[in-house]
This record gives structure tokens, sequence and C-alpha cells, in this order.
């Protein structure tokens, strides 16, 4: 126990990494240099758009803990759809070894099962994104160059994380609404994965805090548990959360 390091233990407090933050923003805010950054000609919104990659990361993609079926395949795409974005955020589930969505600390109880926990109901899933793990880490050609910033989630021990920017128990905030708030960011593109998980609960918390939000079809890939893609789906129709191609948008 002792032997926790610190820099695990920083990294579990879910650092926020800012890339290249100055006194000035708007020159010093891109963390790469390949990006167009005329803001001027720009045919959309570029100042008002973010895009949030979601969970790209080993344990979901074939090969993990946890795959989505072909989840590394949209990583061409986003890796594209980046590079159209002055500001993208990334987003890690970062679990401890112990936490408690994971089977392994729920004897007796099914994968894809539930459990009652303070905050609700919990899915058990296998264990998955423990930090520091290769399950953990971004898809290994995931251009994680164009990240502006890492938000962290899920690395508290009791309580799980779908959401970018809340976690399960809807109160404990990530951060990444006041980084979006402060950049004066109106509208919000939402890829990576799980489409009816991950995805699904930031794009529903985006829409809460007022952003327009977009799912990117053709971005994003579900893991598919019982009825979970249609009612995603129909979700989004409910709360005007639009989900379609990006070029349908910009
Ligand atoms: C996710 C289940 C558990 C996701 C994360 O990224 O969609 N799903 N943890
Ligand atoms: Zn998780």
């Amino acid at each position: 126990m002792i032997n926790i390091s610190k820099r695990s233990f920083f990294k579990g407090l879910g650092t926020i990494m800012l890339s290249a933050f100055s006194a000035n923003i708007n020159n010093n805010l891109l963390a790469h240099t390949e990006k167009n950054d005329d803001r001027t000609n720009s045919n959309f919104g570029k100042d008002k758009d973010a895009l949030i990659v979601v969970d790209l990361q080993n344990d979901f993609c074939p090969g993990g803990t946890l795959a989505v079926k072909e989840g590394d395949t949209i990583v061409s795409n986003i890796n594209e759809i980046q590079k159209k974005f002055n500001y993208v955020f990334y987003t890690q589930d970062w679990h401890p070894k112990d936490h408690i969505s994971f089977s392994t600390n729920n004897k007796g109880k099914e994968v894809f099962s539930t459990i009652d926990v303070s905050y609700g109901k919990q899915v058990i899933w296998p264990p998955h994104c423990i930090f520091n793990t290769e399950g953990a880490n971004f898809h290994k050609d995931l251009e994680v160059k164009h990240a502006n910033a890492i938000i962290r989630k899920g690395f508290r021990k009791n309580i799980d994380s779908y959401s970018g920017f809340f976690e399960n128990d809807k109160f404990t905030p990530t951060g990444l609404s006041g980084l979006l708030k402060s950049l004066k960011i109106e509208r919000v593109f939402i890829c990576g994965l799980a489409l009816d998980f991950c995805v699904n609960y930031t794009a529903i918390d985006a829409k809460n805090i007022g952003f327009e939000t977009i799912v990117i079809k053709g971005a994003t890939l579900p893991v598919n548990i019982g009825n979970s893609v249609k009612n995603t789906l129909q979700g989004f129709k409910d709360m005007g959360i639009h989900y379609g191609e990006l070029k349908n948008y910009i």
C-alpha cells in the first residue's frame, strides 16, 4: 500500500492534462502544430465547436476485456475528424483495480447484471481500463497529439463514471463542463466508444448543460446489451440530441 507511487496517486486524481495553456488562450491553446490555425477563414464556428473523443482505449477495442465489436474501425475516421476542430478533448476511463463496477469485486454477480448502489443501479462489468495498464491506453493508431486536454473518469473506487461531464452519481463533476464554458464553446460533437454507454451519457449531460449536442454517426459504435442501442437512439430523439454524419453539421 505504502508503495502507491506518487505518479499513480496523481494520475488517479484524474489529472486534467492541459497541453498548452498560457496567458493568451486564443493563440496558444492548440496542442499541436499540424492543424490549420487560420480561424478567420473557417467555414464553421471553429471557435465555438469542440470535439469530444470518448474512451477510445484498448480494452474497448477487439482483444480488450470489454471489447466493442469492430471498435477499432472508427479510429482512422476520428483521426480525420479531429483535424477539423480547434478544440479536441479526450475522455479516458481510468479505474482502480478494486472498482465497484468490476465482476471481480462482486463475487456471484454475472457480468452485465446490475447491483444497487448509493446512486442507483450499477452495471457489473468485466475489469477494464485499470489505470497504468495497457488496457487503459488509447488505441495505438489514435492521434492523441490533437488533444487539448484529457479528462480521466471513473477513478473513484465507489463511483462509476460513464459521462465525460459527471460521474454516475450525477453530481461529481469531471471539470470538462468548466473547461468548455471557459472557452465559450457552444456546440459539442461527440464520437468514440461506446455509443450506448459513455457516448450516450456524455451526450445527455452535454445537452442538459446547454450545449448543442451532436453525436457523430460513423465515428462511434455500441457495446450493445439488450435494448441499449434502441434506447440510446430513442433518447437522442426525445432530448433533441443530433445523431448524424459530421458533413451535415459543418
Ligand atoms: C464504458 C462501460 C464501462 C464506455 C466504460 O466507455 O462506454 N462502458 N465503462
Ligand atoms: Zn469503465
